[in-house]
């Protein structure tokens, strides 16, 4: 079907209200369920401030945030507990509120609600948030969250960014998580709408800016497997920041954004007045622009209210990893070889059929969190659990992890490290290796057969953090561990709340259908 044959295009366009929620660093942030039809397909969700894209959080460096996540999840063919990840934040002192399940804290019951208190004193950029219990996110249960930099060394770039130029890449599925396995999405989602095959022409999200105006574009991918080939017809974007790191200015035409990635992006609005199609073509799902899927549209102030004309075009300024140098410090720790850091790990990946593994371990998660595991009286990091899936790593020192991927089922696999960025040495595609100025990130895409992507970080964070990948259904089914970081002081290092206290004891009572 192309869109050409659709009737009335004209009444078929909307224009997303302006007037999202907004929660600025303190107050309530309601999980709940709701039906919602973002691609004409209507089913229940579970939400973030009511909406398929949750609420904007947004707050300043240095800000300290309360936010409270209010548990009123009702629909019991889903997970009615939850958790929230903050994701790409440091959480340094504060690793009791990173968010996921059984590593970090036990999950939220139904009618229940936790204090997220954190402060973010030396980060700004694009963060998103999402649930962290199994593959719950998949239902919904993910959002924007934007630490903005009032000293921020670009600001003379761009003349707008504010909650308008925020762009939230989704995939979306028409079952509920629990009942799918290794799923292709039925959709993808630009701003909560998009259109799936063999559907309706519903609303797409349109974007509007004016002739002559410099955004600041924050990309985010969401979702919970496909990476996206983003791209706005006829305009090329400066990549400026990288996954909460600022970057040299880098021009290009295409970004290929892995799950949980971020990229912020100078748009200049100079071509002629019109519609554009922004595209986002999934790397799993429908591929193409059929009927109008994977597309938004770019409409300067002026043009008509119908769809774009332009045709996609072959990329020929693609963004290439190894390009990306870190705007402040760049560097890797360590020496200037491979293993020349105090503690190298190399992880062996495996797929058996139904479950990966990590160096012969396939994660599951233990009953009690590995937090609390220390705190309640575990004596030291070997005694952890789950068996082969928590590694001790020393403290105050330069730490290497090299990921031969070698095709893995299911690659490319973007890999996540929680608590840290890190400097991506050898990046998907290069045999190269960079320990002077290569990327800094926090999720990396490990690539294909032949790739050997490597990463370096300092310890300079207590806590136990997870590293998995963040293609959920791969790390529902193991692809993941827990580096323990100076896991000798938890005791004194650690100081979670009273209410995080009671998280297990309430969660631990709970029947299965409360669950
Ligand atoms: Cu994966």
């Amino acid at each position: 079907m192309r869109f050409q044959s659709f009737g009335s295009l004209f009444s078929l366009v909307a224009v997303v209200p302006s007037a999202l929620a907004v929660l600025q660093t303190t107050g309530d942030l309601v999980i709940s369920n709701a039906a919602v039809s973002p691609d004409g397909f209507s089913r229940t969700a579970v939400l973030a401030g009511a909406t398929v894209v949750g609420e904007l959080v947004t707050g300043n460096k240095g800000d300290n945030f309360q936010i409270n996540v209010v548990n009123e999840l009702t629909d019991d063919t889903m997970l009615r507990s939850t958790t929230v990840h903050w994701h790409g934040i440091f959480q340094e002192g504060s690793n009791w509120a990173d968010g996921p399940a059984f590593i970090n804290q036990c999950p939220i019951a139904a009618n229940n609600s936790f204090l997220y208190d954190f402060t973010v004193p030396d980060q700004a950029g694009t963060f998103w948030y999402h649930s962290h219990l199994s593959t719950q996110y998949c239902d919904g249960l993910r959002g924007p969250m934007v630490i903005y930099d009032p000293d921020d060394p670009y600001a003379d770039l761009y003349d707008v960014d504010d909650d308008t130029t925020i762009i939230n890449l989704m995939d979306w599925y028409h079952a509920k998580a629990e009942t799918l396995t290794f799923p292709a999405p039925d959709a993808t989602l630009i701003n909560g709408l998009g259109r799936y095959s063999g559907g309706n022409a519903t609303d797409l999200t349109v974007i509007t800016v004016t002739s002559g105006t410099r955004y600041r574009f924050r990309l985010i991918n969401l979702a919970c497997d496909p990476n996206f080939v983003f791209s706005i017809d006829n305009h090329t974007m400066t990549v400026i920041e990288v996954d909460g790191v600022n970057h040299e200015q880098l021009v290009v035409d295409s970004i290929q954004i892995f799950a949980a990635q971020r990229y912020s992006f100078i748009l200049e609005a100079n071509q002629s007045v019109d519609n554009y199609w922004i595209r986002a073509d999934p790397s799993t799902g429908t591929a193409g622009y059929a009927g109008g899927i994977n597309s938004a549209i770019l409409r300067y102030s002026g043009a008509a209210d119908s769809e774009p004309g332009t045709p996609a075009v072959t990329s020929i300024l693609a963004l290439n990893e190894t390009q990306l140098v870190p705007l402040e410090n760049p560097g890797a720790p360590g020496e200037p070889e491979v293993g020349g850091v105090d503690y190298a790990l190399n992880l062996a990946l495996a797929f058996t059929g139904t479950a990966f593994t990590i160096n012969g371990y396939s994660f599951s998660s233990p009953t009690v969190p590995v937090l609390l595991q220390i705190l309640s009286g575990a004596e030291t990091a070997d005694s952890l659990l789950p068996t082969g899936s928590v590694y001790a790593l020393p403290t105050n020192s330069t730490i290497e992890i090299s990921i031969p991927s070698g095709g893995l089922a299911g690659f490319p696999h973007p890999f996540h490290l929680h608590g840290h960025t890190f400097d991506v040495v050898r990046s998907a595609g290069s045999s190269t290796y960079n320990y002077v100025n290569p990327v800094r990130r926090d999720v990396v895409s490990t690539g294909a057969a032949g790739d050997n992507v490597t990463i370096r970080f300092t310890t300079d964070n207590a806590g136990p953090w997870f590293l998995h990948c963040h293609i959920d259904w791969h790390l529902e089914a193991g692809l993941a561990i827990v580096f323990a970081e100076d896991v000798a002081d938890w005791n004194t290092t650690q100081t979670p709340s009273t209410a995080w206290d009671d998280l297990c004891p309430i969660y631990d009572a709970l029947s299965a259908d409360q669950l």
